[in-house]
């Protein structure tokens, strides 16, 4: 008798005296509770909502802490990310600022192939050691969730490194790592020049090689003229539907190829960047249920001024996700905090798009609506609890951490 109340009592866990930014989906704005209380049993929430009706089975014997007011959000949940990578490209940094331009940092030896190289030259160990700060960064700032893609490989047995070191990543902290294979994320130097000849190994052997092995949740795409066209990424994408793999797509970030239209025509989870997108682009994308993952850090970093059309994914209801694009290239970026300041600086996103961009629609861009993303019952429990005043803190800040603690399915 008094173990199995032990052990009950051991799997619920109540967060009280707190306020609660819900995300919910259909309730108002953020879904705030005011003097509200959440409870977990063994992980799972079974209770989100005021205090005063908490029933009182889940207030007795329950592992209780007091949150004095904080405010509970979802964890945050970065939705792309190049997480796993080696070394840095700090080095074409200092070139571009002193004046060179992207070919000459691209004839010295720099670009994705510096990292490709870099990154074949790194043991699996390596990778996760290196790509272990970065993911510590996130964490700090309440992340729970993160998606990794592969893409600095090009060959399998590098594609592969690199896919299972970000799922080693996941078994070293308390996070949940989700894996996209980004096979066709630029043509290696082996490939010399031939892209049609590249798809054809990404498609027919090395993505079902991957599938096979249980290494990716889904499949993306560079669909741009320095990296693959409309048909090429077709052309992966039906192998991505042959091995049961969701996909998604780097769309329309420099120039506009209809990423976005191709991405919506796959049913694609999301399509990224979206910089150079049109209103047929938003349109289908609408229509397919497609995110529109949002990435500010590369905007900035790679000094773009044209900007996603927020407001036609407004006026066509395409959800937005807000993501860090954490890569060695384009968006060293590894602070979801700042990347909420960011979307709402630079391309005008509100203070409840940005917290639902890396909550709720974030979850939606990884098909992990059902499992994370707002504080219902039946979820995880993923929650960050924040010293702030006002939820309008975590946008508004730029290079402060407000989190007071960090729970990760219940824990
Ligand atoms: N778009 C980007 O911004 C990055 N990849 C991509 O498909 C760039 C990655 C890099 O430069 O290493
Ligand atoms: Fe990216």
């Amino acid at each position: 008798m008094a173990a199995e109340s032990k052990s009950w009592a051991g799997g619920l866990r109540l967060w009280r005296n707190a306020r609660l930014a819900t995300m919910a989906e259909g309730s108002a704005g953020l879904g705030v509770v005011e003097h509200g209380a959440l409870a977990a049993r063994d992980g799972r929430i079974v209770y989100a909502g005021p205090e005063s009706e908490l029933p009182s089975a889940l207030a007795q014997g329950a592992e209780t802490v007091d949150c004095e007011g904080r405010w509970i959000t979802p964890g945050l949940i970065d939705c792309h990310t190049h997480l796993v990578h080696a070394g840095n490209r700090a080095n074409e940094f200092e070139m571009r600022l002193a004046g060179a331009t992207y070919e000459e940092v691209a004839r010295a030896g720099g670009g994705i192939v510096s990292s490709v190289k870099s990154l074949r030259a790194a043991s699996e160990s390596e990778l996760v050691t290196q790509s272990l700060p970065r993911l510590d960064a996130l964490i700090a700032e309440g992340v729970t969730t993160v998606e990794v893609k592969s893409g600095y490989g090009l060959d399998l047995e590098n594609e592969q490194k690199s896919l299972r070191a970000a799922r080693r990543l996941g078994e070293q902290r308390p996070v949940t790592i989700r894996t996209t294979f980004l096979g066709a994320h630029a043509l290696p130097p082996e490939a010399k020049g031939d892209k049609d000849a590249f798809i054809d190994l990404v498609a027919k052997e090395i993505l079902p090689a991957v599938a096979a092995e249980g290494l990716a949740d889904a499949v993306d795409g560079f669909c741009e003229g320095i990296a693959f066209s409309p048909d090429q990424m077709a052309r992966v994408f039906d192998a991505a539907k042959a091995a049961c793999l969701p996909v998604k797509l780097h769309a329309d970030q420099l120039s506009n190829l209809h990423g976005a239209e191709l991405a919506a025509r796959y049913g694609a989870l999301s399509a990224d960047h979206l910089e150079y997108t049109d209103e047929a682009g938003a349109a289908a994308m609408a229509k397919a249920g497609t995110v529109a993952t949002i990435l500010p850090g590369a905007y900035y970093f790679i000094r773009e001024t044209k900007k996603p059309p927020i407001g036609l994914f407004r006026q066509h209801g395409v959800k937005m996700a807000v993501a860090t694009d954490n890569n060695p290239g384009t968006s060293p970026l590894t602070s979801l905090l700042l990347t909420m300041n960011m979307a709402a600086t630079l391309f005008g996103l509100t203070v409840d798009e940005c917290l639902a961009g890396v909550t709720r629609e974030a979850a939606r861009a990884l098909g992990l609506l059902e499992e994370t993303g707002t504080l219902e019952v039946g979820k995880s429990a993923d929650l960050a609890i924040w010293n702030i005043e006002r939820p309008a803190e975590l946008v508004y800040r730029m290079g402060f951490n407000p989190l007071h603690a960090r729970i990760w399915r219940g824990q």
